[in-house]
């Protein structure tokens, strides 16, 4: 079957473009099963997906399938491509993060009348299923996470177990994507090449810890990690046959297990794949690192490395957002990355439920103290499927008209909680957490100006100014927003 497999953009993400890593596992295995397969990446083209749709008609070989991925604030352009697809006589299929937790609605109306098909979780085997399925003619039955219609009932199979052995996929259809039209891995990466040919790499899938923002539907609580050979054979792949001069691990967690953090370390240095500088795209969990780890990362070419610090009062992160990780252990991450010469990130949220005047102070206080080289203030959203939604609606209620408003860098707040919870002081703070740290501090004020991409693109860097710093009235929450109903489908 000749496939196309879409990612929508709702510039959500506006200042980098990551390759969609997960429709590049899925295409690797189509291809495998004697399918054909294009990635169309909305985030990195220029023309719509209907062109590439035309195009193949014309030569006499149409796509007779689309796969549309999406997180949750893509959804309403992801439908969009959906219904397009539907108008041109495609199978219509959906997955992903947002498909994962809430499938049934893209299967109701008006959204029924174009998906044909959703699934749920991990879909590299699923998806091929039923591909074959189709083109022998016959009807789907029982694929593990398929959700459908027949007969106006929706027909749903249990879920499969998340993959047990990562290292039986196929590496990603890496070579499919236009890796010159991405950018780095790294918003403001000050140092790092803003040209680099950046792919990125998933060493392990899952995460065990339960913070109450997260949304992992797909990946889950079972932490399964790929060997460090087959990680060093696909990093070579990317290094000496796709030619990367950036490479970025996007792993929930890469370091859960220290001694096999450090041996894939250790593996990069003498494979001599240290040349080539990488960095930890989401993160690294402050608890699973020591001095040594940090010194190995650095012999192997890491140059930037990111921390969920979240909040600054131990209360909040112990009871509220459940992190697993106390202050102490934050400063050390720091303090011992610092040492061994990397380059640090540090995230932070606003206006979890419970934060308070207080504890976004303890929050911008940390930040300071921390003094990363990157502080990344975003303000807390309410993932449908996350503990943090569940605790809203008990108490408050999610304010977000649509699925677009989860983006994290919409300067939103997106719910109330209670008469302790101030949404307007929530903003009030996160835009004074960004002018503290980079806006009154002259040495910040200083290294910001020596940074090239500011100047020559002018226009990114007015509209971060205009973001942070100033904000438009139409971004702040409205009495009249703070009325409106809970997300609709
Ligand atoms: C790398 C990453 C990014 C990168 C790149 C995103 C990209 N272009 O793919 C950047 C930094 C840009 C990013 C941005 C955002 N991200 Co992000 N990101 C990730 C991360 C860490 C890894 C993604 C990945 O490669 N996963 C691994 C692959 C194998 O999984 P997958 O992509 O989900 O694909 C599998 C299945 O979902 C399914 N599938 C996927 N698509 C399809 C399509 C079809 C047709 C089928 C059948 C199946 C199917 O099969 C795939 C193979 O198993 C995930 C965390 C995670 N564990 O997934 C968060 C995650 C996806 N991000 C998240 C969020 C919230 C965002 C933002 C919305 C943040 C914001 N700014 O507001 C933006 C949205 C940008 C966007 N374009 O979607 C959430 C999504 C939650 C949700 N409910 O949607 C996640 C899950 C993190 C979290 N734990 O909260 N992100
Ligand atoms: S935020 Fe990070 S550590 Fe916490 S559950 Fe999500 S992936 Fe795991």
């Amino acid at each position: 079957m000749r496939v196309i497999l879409a990612s929508p953009e709702a510039k959500v993400w506006s200042v980098r473009k990551h390759i969609p890593l997960g429709l590049g596992y899925l295409a690797a295995v189509l291809r495998e099963g004697g399918h054909e397969v294009m990635i169309y990446d909305a985030a990195i083209e220029d023309v719509g997906v209907e062109y590439y749709l035309d195009q193949a008609e014309a030569a006499g070989r149409p796509y007779q399938m689309i796969g549309v991925t999406a997180t949750t604030p893509l959804m309403p352009d992801a439908w969009a491509m959906a219904q397009m697809g539907k108008k041109r006589g495609l199978h219509t299929v959906m997955g992903g993060p947002h498909l994962t937790i809430m499938p049934l609605e893209s299967l109701s109306a008006p959204h029924d009348e174009y998906v044909d098909y959703v699934f749920k979780g991990e879909a590299e085997y699923s998806f091929l299923e039923l591909i074959n399925t189709l083109d022998a003619g016959r009807l789907p039955g029982v694929i593990p996470g398929i959700h459908f219609k027949r007969n106006g009932e929706i027909v749903a199979s249990p879920e499969s177990p998340m993959i047990p052995d990562l290292d039986a996929l196929p590496f990603p259809a890496h070579a499919l994507f236009k890796i010159d039209r991405y950018t780095n891995l790294q918003p403001l990466t000050d140092g790092l090449d803003v040209d680099a040919r950046s792919f990125t790499i998933l060493t392990s899938r899952g995460c065990p810890y339960k913070c109450t923002f997260c949304s992992k539907p797909v990946t889950g609580d079972t932490w399964r990690a790929r060997s460090v050979d087959s990680v060093i054979a696909e990093w070579k792949w990317l290094v000496n046959g796709l030619g990367a001069t950036e490479i970025g691990v996007t792993d929930d967690i890469w370091n859960l297990k220290l001694p096999r953090a450090k041996d894939l370390c250790r593996r990069l240095i003498a494979e001599g794949l240290n040349t080539v500088p990488w960095v930890t795209v989401h993160g690294m969990k402050v608890n699973h690192t020591d001095l040594e780890l940090f010194q190995l990362m650095t012999a192997a070419g890491c140059k930037r490395v990111g921390f969920g610090v979240e909040n600054g009062d131990e209360n909040m992160l112990r009871n509220v957002i459940r992190k697993g990780q106390t202050l102490d252990q934050v400063r050390d991450a720091f303090a011992n990355a610092k040492a061994a010469d990397l380059q640090t990130m540090g995230f932070f949220i606003f206006g979890m439920p419970g934060d308070n005047e207080e504890t976004m102070e303890k929050t911008i206080q940390l930040a300071l103290e921390l003094d990363p080289k990157l502080a990344n203030f975003m303000l807390a959203a309410p993932f449908p499927g996350t503990v943090m939604y569940d605790m809203i609606e008990e108490g408050g209620e999610v304010f977000a008209d649509n699925w677009g408003d989860f983006a994290i860098h919409e300067q939103k707040s997106r719910f109330t909680m209670n008469e302790n919870y101030d949404s307007d002081l929530v903003i009030k703070k996160w835009r004074e957490a960004y002018r503290r740290f980079y806006l009154y501090r002259p040495e910040r004020v200083v290294e910001k100006m020596m940074f090239k991409e500011n100047w020559t693109n002018l226009p990114g860097t007015f509209a971060q100014i205009k973001r942070f710093f100033i904000g438009a009235k139409d971004q702040e929450p409205t009495p009249a927003a703070k009325k409106s109903k809970p997300v609709a489908a």
